[in-house]
């Protein structure tokens, strides 16, 4: 996969998705975000590819919407209709990345805001460096939390929290970050992508299956009542149970010898 700016590297089951465009702190273009739909369509089913990263190049992870080419049309007085660019854009990449059917691991290299918080929150880990901030960024330009930041946010760290991150957008470093729950680990920047690798690796061993429907089953209950999603669970396992992965990790136990799980 070829991309202008994103790069693809595969090791093994693992895919990595960096964000390349470091001058600008990997602000998502439209460029960007057409050519992550295109890559993560790609990986989610690729049956060879069995856990994601994502990260950025340079000291960014991304400081969400490129906001560069809003400049000329805004001084000459024009009043922009955003609800077309976030329709044909965001509200395909970011359901997409979080009901990929792989396991997808933030990296979070550093600087992070608006959209591109929407991005680490809709993968399923986010490891961060020590050197990431976060800001969402949004109210400074007088808009709204988009890119699902308004389902996301309040979802990950409560609605207290999300308020105060979203009307006051102070910037906040990987610590606080941590203690707010919006990551689930802070590691030293030169460890990050040895730690986030070994992370991706572990899921990438797991029975892809059973992360994938666990991953739809939990988007399914947000919108289900309690018997509700106990129907889905019921239903969905038997997709479970229709693996290789189900039949192999009960025959492991009762063998007591780790089991091989294949993905399929
Ligand atoms: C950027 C950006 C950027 C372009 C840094 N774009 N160049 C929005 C509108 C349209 C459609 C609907 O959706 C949305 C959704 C959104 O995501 S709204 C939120 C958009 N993002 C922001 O408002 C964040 C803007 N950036 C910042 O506030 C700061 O750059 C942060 C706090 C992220 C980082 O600050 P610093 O570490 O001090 O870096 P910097 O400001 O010096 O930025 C480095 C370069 O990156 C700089 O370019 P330059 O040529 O001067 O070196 C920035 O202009 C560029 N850059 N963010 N979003």
């Amino acid at each position: 996969m070829s991309y202008e700016q994103l790069i693809v590297d595969r090791d093994g089951a693992v895919a990595t998705v960096r964000l390349n465009n470091a001058a600008r702190l990997n602000a998502l273009s439209p460029t960007m975000t057409a050519e992550l739909l295109d890559a993560l369509t790609a990986l989610g089913g690729d049956g060879e590819i069995r856990g994601i990263i994502l990260t950025g190049e340079g000291r960014g992870f991304s400081a969400g919407a490129d906001l560069s080419a809003l400049q000329e049309p805004y001084l000459k007085g024009e009043r922009p209709r955003l609800s077309f660019f976030l329709k044909d854009g965001y509200n395909k990449l970011i359901p997409l990345l979080a009901e990929t059917p792989k396991p997808v691991v933030a990296a979070v290299n550093g600087v992070v805001a608006g959209a591109g918080n929407s991005l680490a929150l809709a993968c399923d880990f986010r490891i961060a460096s020590d050197q990431a901030s976060f800001t969402t960024a949004f109210v400074k330009i007088g808009l709204i939390p988009d890119a699902g930041s308004c389902y996301l946010l309040p979802r990950t760290v409560g609605m207290a929290r999300a308020l105060e991150l979203a009307l006051l957008s102070d910037r906040i470093d990987a610590a606080t970050a941590l203690s707010l729950g919006l990551v689930n680990k802070v590691v030293p920047a030169d460890d990050l992508m040895q730690e986030a690798h070994a992370l991706a690796a572990r899921l990438a061993e797991l029975p892809t299956t059973a992360i994938a429907l666990t991953k739809r089953t939990f988007n399914e209950a947000a919108r289900l009542s309690l018997a509700e999603t106990m129907d889905r669970e019921a239903e969905v396992q038997d997709e479970a149970a229709a693996t290789d992965d189900h039949i192999e990790g009960v025959i492991a136990f009762l063998e007591k010898r780790p089991p091989a799980f294949t993905g399929r």
